[in-house]
């Protein structure tokens, strides 16, 4: 059975080793500008020669969404050089390191199941179904770390309101690309691939579930889940898909990645919770990547004023 790894990291873990974005992307980001990202592919070829990779461009008319939390930001150096995405190997150093030349173009997303309007979407489609929007969300590991990230994306609720589920919909299935040529790693990883994770309708259709194509002023780096992922800020992280492929409106409780590989300490729910400890370990503080001293982790991640509603009457130790 594969455990994740206890919590806590050292600082050296999360040390600067490079600069991330040369000015090769800055110069993919001017050309780019025009027009969004359309064409960007073209741009890397006419810089580079045959692409070997698919990345970041600078996306533009981005506006400020007004929630965003005024804590500070993490670094993006910390962000896309310490994370879980296990397609690209296990340890928090790897998807940075193997998922540079993971090609996201081209891409689509499909929408199936018990919904009237079955589609699939380029991801060129997907970015301009509703304004993007700069989101500065809080996000937790059940590890035990944190970020503060200044996602770009629109409310999920957006695709929800495109696709019309009918009233057989209790559930969103979503499913994440997985490619054994292009993620080697992900043979060893340990757990099932593709990798899967799903959402009561009501939590799919929240403001705050976000639809997440960048992050820092660009597309989303590979490492972070390029070109379109989830972000649910009240949950903990594993909830947050990456590198999304399909979304499939459900009748049931749909399988989950984490709860398939150790039901007993990962469920359905995954709410950021300080009040339910991980069996192995307390939730009730956490350590924000670039600091040292661990602090108090917030009821639903400090979204409770958006969120608590949904789960009024839930015993949360046993949905959890
Ligand atoms: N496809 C996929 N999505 C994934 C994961 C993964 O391994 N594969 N890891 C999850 C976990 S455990 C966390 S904490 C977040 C990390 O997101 P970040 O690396 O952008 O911080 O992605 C989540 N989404
Ligand atoms: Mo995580």
């Amino acid at each position: 059975m594969l455990v994740k790894k206890a919590p806590d990291l050292t600082y050296s873990d999360v040390t600067p080793k490079s600069l991330y974005m040369g000015r090769r992307n800055f110069l993919f980001g001017l050309a780019a500008a025009y027009g969004a990202v359309v064409g960007y592919k073209k741009v890397t070829r006419l810089l580079e020669g045959p692409p070997t990779g698919s990345k970041p461009v600078k996306l533009m008319g981005v506006a400020k969404w007004p929630g965003s939390t005024d804590e500070k930001e993490t670094s993006l150096e910390d962000v896309t050089h310490y994370n879980n995405f296990y397609e690209f190997g296990t340890s928090k150093t790897d998807p940075a390191a193997n998922s540079q030349n993971f090609v996201t173009t081209p891409w689509s997303v499909s929408v199936e199941g018990e919904v009237k309007n079955k589609r699939t979407f380029t991801i060129d489609e997907m970015m301009k179904l509703a304004p993007l929007e700069e989101r500065i969300y809080r996000h937790r590991c059940v590890e035990g770390w944190s970020i503060v990230v200044p996602w770009i994306g629109y409310s999920f609720s957006t695709i929800m309101r495109l696709a019309e589920p009918t009233a057989k919909a209790k559930f969103v299935a979503f499913e994440s690309y997985y490619s054994p040529k292009q993620m080697p790693e992900g043979g060893s990883a340990g757990i099932e691939l593709p990798y899967v994770e799903g959402l009561r309708l009501d939590e799919a259709m929240n403001p705050l579930t976000l639809l997440t194509v960048g992050m820092y002023d660009e597309t989303l780096p590979n490492q972070d889940g390029a070109p379109v992922r989830l972000v649910i800020p009240w949950k903990y992280g594993f909830k947050s898909i990456k590198s999304l492929v399909r979304i499939r409106f459900v009748k049931d409780q749909p399988p989950t990645t984490w709860n398939i590989s150790n039901a007993h300490e990962y469920g359905f729910y995954s709410n950021v919770n300080p009040t339910v400890d991980h069996p192995r370990w307390s939730q009730a503080t956490e350590r924000r990547l670039g600091e040292f001293r661990r602090r108090p982790t917030l009821m639903f991640n400090g979204y409770a004023d958006q969120v608590a509603s949904m789960y009024a009457g839930m015993d949360l130790k046993k949905y959890y």
